[in-house]
């Protein structure tokens, strides 16, 4: 739980540039935040995802130690802001993300910066598949859902290199709902049971992968990822790191434990949680906390006094 407050503060250190078209000062800010915070939650944490290579923006960097230095041996998957793009064009549906796992569990493939993805809810176990046509992956998920493909509703990020994918989907008779960014939430909201969306497909980022797991074994969804190389140097050099290129992954081959935790906190409103709310002297937070063990989906909401978040020092 105390983990959620590394997320709302980055959230909270975020507001000032929201639709300010920075997003590396928003991601600056809301890094510097959670670093700060993380400082005193009581865990050893080794960040083994640490967003911001593929985009070049500030991040917790791979191999950085977190936490008060005393309590349990972490791995930690971290994004201040998923959705900094979305953040600096003052758009929905941006995150602060933190999961976390026992050390060693995280699958961490650095090297690649892509992952396909599949993710459905617990509705999806023994359906969905990475390796068959999005098609028939809607029409049995459907199926189990006793619902009508015409009433599936598919969570995609809007991409050039979707453009195939997006006309299969509708060609099927589903429909989509394309994302600007933010697979993360994308996965969520198709492992919830009861949401508008029932599954999340396409080409993602890697560490969002990673994250989404996490979401994932604590809402008891399915997921599949497979690397996704966009060049011969990139897939040269993660066949060099051992990864097997072909390999469909898991959520317990991406999280090898299920004692897992997966926090968030809106920066903006967004289908899983609002964004941060400011008025008057109050500033208000929505989050959730997914813990895989035992399966608790826990919705936060924090109101902060402003006048203490005006001090720098708090
Ligand atoms: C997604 C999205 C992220 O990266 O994973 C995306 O969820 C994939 O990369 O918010 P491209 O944007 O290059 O397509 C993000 O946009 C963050 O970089």
């Amino acid at each position: 739980m105390e983990l959620v407050r590394a997320t709302e503060a980055a959230a909270i250190r975020a507001v000032p540039w929201i639709g300010r078209g920075n997003k590396n000062a928003a991601d600056g800010a809301a890094v510097d935040a959670m670093r700060k915070f993380l400082a005193t939650v009581e865990f050893q944490g080794e960040v083994v995802i640490g967003e911001g290579e593929k985009d070049e923006a500030p991040m917790l960097f791979n191999g950085e130690i977190v936490g008060n230095g005393r309590g349990p041996l972490c791995d930690i998957a971290v994004d201040p802001i998923d959705g900094t793009s979305l953040t600096a064009a003052g758009r929905q549906n941006a995150l602060s993300v933190i999961a976390v796992a026992d050390r060693g569990t995280m699958y961490n493939p650095k090297e690649v910066f892509y992952m396909d993805k599949i993710v459905a809810g617990p509705a999806g176990k023994g359906i969905i598949d990475l390796d068959r046509p999005i098609a028939d992956n809607i029409k049995d998920l459907a199926n189990a859902l006793g619902k009508d493909v015409e009433d599936m509703n598919i969570a995609i990020l809007d991409r050039p290199r979707h453009e195939k994918l997006i006309a299969d989907v509708r060609a099927s008779g589903a429909g989509t709902e394309l994302m600007l960014d933010g697979d993360v939430a994308g996965g969520i909201n198709a492992a919830l049971e009861n949401g508008r969306i029932d599954m999340c497909v396409g080409i993602g980022g890697t560490p969002e992968g990673i994250i989404t797991a996490c979401a994932i074994k604590g809402l008891d969804g399915v997921m599949q990822g497979r690397l996704y190389p966009r060049n011969d140097e990139e897939r040269q050099n993660a066949i060099d790191a051992g990864h097997d290129l072909n390999a469909v992954l898991t959520q317990d081959d991406l999280v090898r434990t299920d004692n897992t935790f997966f926090v968030c906190t809106g920066v903006t409103d967004g289908g899983l949680v609002r964004g941060v709310n400011r008025e008057r002297n109050q500033i208000t937070t929505d989050s959730v906390v997914l813990r895989a063990r035992s399966g608790t989906f826990r919705r936060v909401t924090a109101v902060h006094r402003s006048d203490k978040w005006l001090n720098d020092e708090d």
